[in-house]
Parts: C-alpha cells; sequence; structure tokens
C-alpha cells in the first residue's frame, strides 16, 4: 500500500446537528489572538483544541448539546509490530549490484521479498466523548464561541430565556486535569447531564453521586490489544444538586458546575513491552483530590499562567485585527482578500498548537498533534520520521519554545535500542537505524512496500533536531551527552552501510528511496523506487557528518572515530545538477512518474539542512530553484506538509513573495475553519511548518549570519514581531514600515559574537551574557 492512502470509515460520523436556534453575537472577544465563531461547531474541524501536552480536548459549543472529544496522548493499539522475517545483510548485497547494473525491477522485487509486512491498523486512539445534554431547544441569542490563543481557555456564550450562559474549557498543564466550568449569571440554572462514550473497549460506572468513571483499553477489536486506561470525571457543583445514575452524571437546578477530567495509563515509555502496575483509578483519584484544592478561578489562573509563560514569548504584528468571526475572515481569505493579521493569528496558533500538545515529559506530537477523533486514524496518527514529525517540531526553537523540542528528542532516543537492533540483526551493520515511521511501539524495522519502507534515513535525519537544540541554546552539556552520542550512532550506521560506486569510487546510500516519489525505469513505462545514492540520502548524510565535526570541535574530540567521519565525509557522493539545470533527485536523468510529488526530498540541504545556501553553493541554489519551480509547474504542494515545507524554501531562497503566495495557498486550500491544517485529512504538520515557514521569512540564522527580514513580503509591508530566536543563544525583536527595518533589538543570551545583517548592510557584534543591543545605528560601523 502506498503509504498516501487513507484509511477512513465511512461509517463514522462526525458531525453535530444543533437542536436549537441559534443568534449570533457579532462581536470579537476583546483578546484579538483569538479564533471565534458565532455558531456552534458542524464537524470536528470546526470545533476548539485545547491541551496540556498529554490530555486533548476539541470543544464543539453546542447549545443543545456539548461534546468534547478526548485525548491522552498514550493511548494506542498495541502490538504486534513489523517482525524480521530474515537478515537482509546478504540479498542487500545482491541488490545494490543490480542496481548498479540497472537492473531496477529486478533489485526492487528482491529488496521487497525481505521487507516485514506492514501491520495496519495499529493506531493512536480517543479517549471517548463527553457529551452534556442541556436538553433544550429553545432560541440562543447573542452566541459566541472563541478560544483565546494567550489564556488557553475556549468559551461558548450565549443568552437564553435571560440568562447568559458562559462555558469555559481549558487543559490545564500544572494540575494535569482537564475542566468544563459552567455558569450563568441568574442562581440555579444550570442543569444538564453528563455521560461519556468511545466507540471500542470502554465501560463506565458511577461513583457516588458526582464522579464517573471511565476504564477502556485500546484495541482493534480484540485484536492489538494495547494501552489500558481509566479516566474519572467529577463534578463541583454550587447550589442544586448531582446525582449518578446508569453510567450518567445529572446536575439540576445548580449557580456553577465544575468538571474535572483526569487520566492515567499503564503505557511505560521506558520499557514499552512491560505496563505500569500502578492503581490508575487510585492515580485519577488524588489527581482530581489535588485539583478541588484548588477553586475554578485559581485553577484556571495556573493553566493560563504556565501557558503565558511560553507564549508570550514571541508577539507577532502583521495587519489590523479584525471585527469578523475566524470562519468570514478565512472564507474571505479563501476569495482573495488581503488579512495580514490572520496570518499572523495562523502563525500564533502553530505556537498555540505546540504548546498543547508537546510539553516536557509528554509524548512527541504525532500526525495529528494530540488530537485524534478516529479508533483507525489516517496512517495511525504515528510517527512518520520521513518528514511530518520533523515538521511538527521546526518552530520549536525559532519561535522561542526550545523546551518543547524535548519531547521528540527524549522519544527519538528511546528509539535507540530499537534501531541499534535492526541496524545489528537486520542489516548487519553497527549504529542505530530508524525508517519511514514509528510510534508508541518503537519499532524500527523496515516495512511494507519498498517504495516507502526501504528508506534508512528517518533516525538520521532527527538526530539533526539535536544539533539544532545545541546551536539556539549553546547548551554544551546537552551537545556532550545527548547530541554528540546519537549522532555517533547515526554515523556508525553509515560507515556500515555506505558503499562505493563503482563508476564514480564515491560513497553512495541504498538501497533507498527518495520518499515517496518513483522514476520511470529507463525505456520503459514501469515505474521503480529503489536506487543507490538518492539525493536527500546523501544529504542528510552529509548533515550528519558535518554535525559531528562540528560538534567534535566544540567538545574537543579528534579520535579514530572522527578522523574516519572526515574521510568518509570527503568521499560521500553529493547530488549533481542535470542536463536541464535541475538539482538531480537520483543520480540518473530518470523520468519522474509524478512530476508534481508533494515530496521534495532532494531539496533537504537548502531546508531543512543547510548546506546550500547563495554563498557558498551559488549554482546549486540555482538549480535547487529549477527543481522547485518544476515541482510546483506540475502542481506540487498539493498537501498541507508540503505547502508548509515550500514555504520554508522561498524563504531560504529570499524570495518573499513567493514565500507568501505559498502562505496564502496554505490557508485557502490547506486549512479547515478551525485552522487546522489538512492533508487532506486533517494532519498537524502543515501547521507547524507553515508558522516554522512564517519565522523563517523573518529571521534566519542556519548559516554564520544572523540575517533580518531577509524574505519580507509586499503584504507584511508593516508590522513588528518579538522574541524570535536565532542560533548562538539570541534573541531579536524588530519594527518595519513600508517594509523597511525601524528597529531592532538583540539579547545576547550567552554573550557570543553575532554577524548581523540587514540587506546590504552588517555588522559583527561582541556580546555581553544577558546583554541587549540595539542594531539599526550600529549598520555600516563596521
Ligand atoms: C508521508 C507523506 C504522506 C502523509 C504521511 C503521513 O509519508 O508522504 O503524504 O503525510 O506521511
Amino acid at each position: 500500500m502506498a503509504s498516501l492512502e487513507v484509511i477512513a470509515k465511512p461509517s463514522e460520523s462526525f458531525n453535530y446537528t444543533e437542536n436549537a436556534k441559534i443568534q449570533p453575537l457579532d462581536e470579537a472577544p476583546a483578546e484579538s489572538l483569538s479564533l471565534w465563531y458565532n455558531a456552534p461547531s458542524k464537524n470536528w474541524e470546526e470545533a476548539l483544541p485545547l491541551g496540556n501536552g498529554r490530555l486533548g480536548a476539541m470543544v464543539f459549543g453546542g447549545v443543545s448539546e456539548e461534546r468534547i472529544f478526548l485525548n491522552e496522548d498514550t493511548i494506542w493499539a498495541g502490538p504486534p509490530i513489523p517482525e524480521m522475517k530474515e537478515s537482509a545483510a546478504e540479498t542487500i548485497k545482491e541488490v545494490r549490484q543490480l542496481l548498479f547494473a540497472g537492473k531496477y525491477a529486478e533489485a526492487q522485487a528482491l529488496q521487497q521479498k525481505i521487507l516485514p509486512e506492514r501491520v495496519f491498523p495499529r493506531s493512536y486512539q480517543p479517549m471517548g466523548t463527553l457529551v452534556l445534554d442541556f436538553g433544550t431547544i429553545q432560541e440562543a441569542t447573542q452566541y459566541r464561541r472563541s478560544l483565546n490563543l494567550d489564556t488557553a481557555v475556549a468559551t461558548t456564550r450565549y443568552l437564553m430565556d435571560g440568562v447568559t450562559y458562559t462555558r469555559e474549557v481549558f487543559s490545564s498543564a500544572p494540575d494535569d486535569v482537564i475542566v468544563v466550568h459552567l455558569q450563568a449569571d441568574k442562581p440555579g440554572a444550570i442543569t444538564f447531564s453528563a455521560s461519556v462514550d468511545r466507540p471500542g473497549d470502554f465501560t463506565v460506572e458511577g461513583i457516588g453521586n458526582d464522579c464517573l468513571l471511565a476504564t477502556g483499553q485500546a484495541s482493534h477489536g480484540d485484536k492489538h490489544l494495547g494501552v489500558k486506561f481509566a479516566s474519572i470525571l467529577q463534578v463541583n457543583t454550587e447550589g442544586g444538586k448531582s446525582s449518578v445514575k446508569d453510567g450518567k452524571l445529572s446536575v439540576k437546578g445548580a449557580d456553577t458546575a465544575t468538571i474535572h477530567i483526569a487520566a492515567s495509563t499503564d503505557y511505560n515509555r521506558n520499557d514499552v513491552g512491560t505496563p505500569l502496575t500502578h492503581d490508575r483509578v487510585a492515580t485519577c483519584k488524588s489527581m482530581i483530590t489535588r485539583a478541588l484544592q484548588k477553586t475554578y478561578k485559581l485553577l484556571k489562573a495556573g493553566n493560563s499562567e504556565a501557558h503565558q509563560a511560553l507564549f508570550r514569548r514571541v508577539s507577532l504584528k502583521l495587519g489590523e485585527p479584525s471585527n469578523r468571526t475566524t470562519l468570514a475572515r478565512l472564507q474571505g481569505y479563501r476569495k482573495g482578500e488581503v488579512d495580514p493579521d490572520l496570518e499572523a493569528l495562523y502563525f500564533q496558533y502553530g505556537r498555540y498548537l505546540l504548546i498543547a500538545s508537546s510539553r516536557p515529559g509528554t509524548m512527541p506530537a504525532n500526525l495529528q498533534g494530540i488530537w485524534s477523533k478516529q479508533m483507525e486514524a489516517p496512517w495511525n496518527a504515528d510517527y512518520h520520521i520521513n518528514i511530518n514529525m520533523q515538521m511538527n517540531y521546526w518552530p520549536a526553537e525559532v519561535t522561542n519554545l526550545s523546551e518543547l523540542h524535548l519531547p521528540f528528542m527524549d522519544y527519538i532516543e528511546r528509539l535507540v535500542p530499537s534501531g541499534q537492533k535492526t541496524a545489528r540483526e537486520f542489516y548487519g551493520n553497527r549504529g542505530f537505524v530508524a525508517g519511514v515511521a514509528s510510534d508508541a511501539w518503537h519499532h524500527t524495522l523496515p516495512y511494507g512496500k519498498a517504495q516507502y519502507g526501504q528508506w534508512v534515513m528517518g533516525g538520521a535525519w532527527c538526530t539533526q533536531h539535536f544539533m539544532e537544540h545545541y546551536r539556539f541554546t549553546g547548551d554544551q552539556a546537552f551537545l556532550k551527552e545527548r547530541a554528540y552520542p546519537i549522532l555517533k550512532e547515526a554515523a556508525l550506521f553509515f560507515f556500515d552501510w555506505l558503499v562505493e560506486d563503482p563508476k564514480t569510487g564515491k560513497l553512495v546510500s541504498g538501497p533507498s528511496t527518495s520518499p515517496e516519489n518513483a522514476f520511470f525505469i529507463p525505456g520503459t513505462r514501469k515505474p521503480s523506487n529503489l536506487t543507490m545514492g538518492p539525493a536527500m540520502d546523501q544529504q542528510i548524510i552529509w548533515d550528519v557528518f558535518t554535525n559531528i565535526l562540528e560538534s567534535a570541535e566544540v567538545l574537543g574530540i579528534d579520535d579514530a572515530f572522527t578522523q574516519e567521519v572526515e574521510m568518509k565525509l570527503n568521499q560521500l557522493a553529493l547530488p549533481q545538477i542535470g542536463s536541464d539545470g535541475r538539482l538531480m533527485e537520483w543520480t540518473e536523468e530518470f523520468r519522474e512518474r509524478q512530476p508534481g510529488h508533494r515530496h521534495i526530498s532532494h531539496l533537504f540541504g537548502l531546508h531543512p539542512g543547510r548546506q546550500y545556501n547563495e554563498k557558498d553553493t551559488p549554482e546549486i541554489m540555482a538549480a535547487a530553484r529549477k527543481s522547485i519551480d518544476a515541482r510546483l509547474a506540475k502542481g506540487g504542494g498539493h498537501t498541507g506538509w508540503s505547502r508548509a515545507w515550500i514555504i520554508n524554501f522561498w524563504a531560504r531562497f529570499k524570495d518573499a513573495d513567493k514565500a507568501h503566495e505559498n502562505i496564502a495557498m496554505l490557508l485557502k486550500k490547506s486549512t479547515h475553519n478551525n485552522l487546522f491544517d489538512t492533508h487532506p485529512p486533517f494532519q498537524i504538520d502543515g501547521n507547524f511548518g507553515g508558522t516554522a515557514g512564517m519565522a523563517e521569512m523573518l529571521i534566519q540564522s542556519h548559516t554564520d549570519t544572523i540575517d533580518l527580514l531577509p524574505a519580507l513580503p509586499e503584504a507584511w509591508a508593516n508590522g513588528s514581531v518579538t522574541g524570535l530566536c536565532a542560533r548562538g543563544g539570541f534573541e531579536v525583536d524588530m519594527t518595519w514600515e513600508k517594509g523597511v527595518l525601524t528597529a531592532a533589538k538583540l539579547r545576547s543570551k550567552l554573550g557570543n559574537t553575532g554577524v548581523i545583517r540587514y540587506g546590504d548592510h552588517s555588522v559583527t557584534l561582541e556580546t555581553k551574557p544577558e546583554g541587549s543591543y540595539e542594531l539599526l545605528g550600529l549598520f555600516g560601523k563596521n
């Protein structure tokens, strides 16, 4: 099966029909950094996401009924995972000979024979759906629902029968509970029943007169028995009464009601084969007890404070806020209206989503962050590492959320033991390897069809993130204890994996694919995928090797290993420019089966790599530009994440208007009404890649220079940004008018020397730790 195939069950409906009549409140919330709507969500893709990194909620905001889809980030259906049939070491030698001899079909057929089976589905799954039934079909006026990105609270409010109802929901990081608070401006007006359901293994029982206990296990029917979980929903009322009957919780005549939701699972991230044995119910109870020690006001304040400590590090102003609903603006934008403030909102939404789906100690953000509605999510909502999961983390460092990068790196380190086993037993190599995708069960064997499965670069690509974390933070202990060791593991694999191309004597990787593209075997109309030395492989290996040499220098390491890295780097084949001037995706000038393919893998060295830039490799930059032009001319960028990647490419080309054109395409074509990215279907990588791309237009630091406003488009003529980060431990604030920088301030965290460039001006600045510098006056002075 091609990895592009999406499994969706037509029978599953996530639509909501509102039974009450709704009259909108057409007044924007006071906080302009809000998504807001004047009607309840009609479907999941209009609902508003909340999360504390672990517990996710999608709030529909209905009046006759509230629906809140709940997730917990470790709820995954379980093994079996792909299993090894036989060692590939000997076969691979033969496959390589066939590929060098141009016998592509034979090579691929042979490789296919030894690939483990794909096991599908084995999905990340929902924890359940909470339904609050208000039993009302009357008219609600002044209706508005919103998500405040600054406070991380979703609010639904309306007027009915002379009573204003307000419902607030948040997922608190400090208190580790989801909180749903209902209030009315008249006493005794709150009456509803609450139930929770899940289309899978699930039991609900009442405890006392204010609690529901829900327990279950992720699975696919009786297969893939996975993570067991418990969840407690406890309601606290002021006035009125609560009762529990037949798995339903009822509240009658209360002044306020606050539902606290806690969850605990047996997933053991440190040893995934050995589930945790703690008492999950008792854990939930103690979480609820702790939460109950705080008033609602305190819980809410704690949630917002913790969120703002991260969120407020960066501000971005690109245009004037609007009084129209987010949906009206998006609809206008889709028709061609200019709305830079909506783009700024989208940028901040990406940061909001990262804060909500990835916090130190949680699972990393998966293909859907933490928000998934289906028991069989598209691609299992897994951890695809042939671009998607990496893209999730592209905004982390530059948009000042460095610590949120950690769950990703923790996870990659947890793959290492499995990746070492795969290296040793499947490939007969040292080091560690991980391929196209993994999941909660840490499998690393290649699997499925060779066209996507036979690719050994996923883990190595992820090691780049460790190096980038170091470059931004300057954390030498991290470099020594975490970045260098994992880079070394990746390199050891390549030492044994690379072979000499008999034609050139250069070292090439293979058998491998250029994700997930196909070419026609020369002289035939037969598509094939496997080759030796596809451009992306070579560029990723270049990245790993050069990162090692750079860190070895910082750490003062010079040994047999680093010498071998240097030797192999010198012998590494690097991508060539084809007869048509494009950067070649493969070592031969094959005809591509899909010239507009969504993966633009051979431009890795441009972004997220740093191999190519105008100063050092102008010819390659020109060739890369031809490659991207050709891809776009043939319909490239048709998935959300592909479009987001293209923004980043154009930013690196410093082509501001092309970058902006692609932001517009992302928002017009690949964005749901709740601003979630759509592949289609919903996939969160495009949100993160879009945010990263916008940051890349405002600041770049992947070369030895910090570039201010390297790709400022005409559409953003006036604006300001604070708190963007640059490599070397810097933070930058900028203001510009009519496209010209009018103020720029740099804060140095580490006291490094920085070379800062704006247009044709550049300055070398010696800094002190914690020093703050106005830049504009300095340009032209040295
Ligand atoms: C990659 C892409 C697909 C999809 C999947 C989850 O393999 O090729 O488009 O995004 O990941």
